[in-house]
């Protein structure tokens, strides 16, 4: 689930990892988007319900892609751990 509780957009951008995955649906209001799904813009307030398969193990980088948010933080790391056998 993303939510995005403040005033501005932000963008959810996370290349490989968006690569490495399979998505089942994105969900936001009443709509549902099928297919690949590379970044996600999320205005103010919303919700959206991202549903996917991780295919490949890894840590991915993560950022918001509006000029100076990364910068001032908005960043992350996106950990896929492969099953236990
Ligand atoms: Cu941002």
């Amino acid at each position: 689930m993303l939510d995005n509780p403040s005033p501005e957009k932000h963008y959810f951008t996370a290349k490989d990892f968006a690569d490495g995955l399979w998505t089942q649906k994105v969900q936001a209001g009443n709509v549902e988007v099928k297919g690949a799904i590379h970044e996600l813009e999320l205005k103010p307030g919303a919700i959206a319900e991202w549903v996917f398969v991780p295919e490949r193990a890894g840590t991915y980088e993560l950022h918001c892609a509006i000029a100076g948010h990364a910068e001032a933080g908005m960043v992350g790391q996106l950990e896929v751990v492969p099953k236990p056998a």
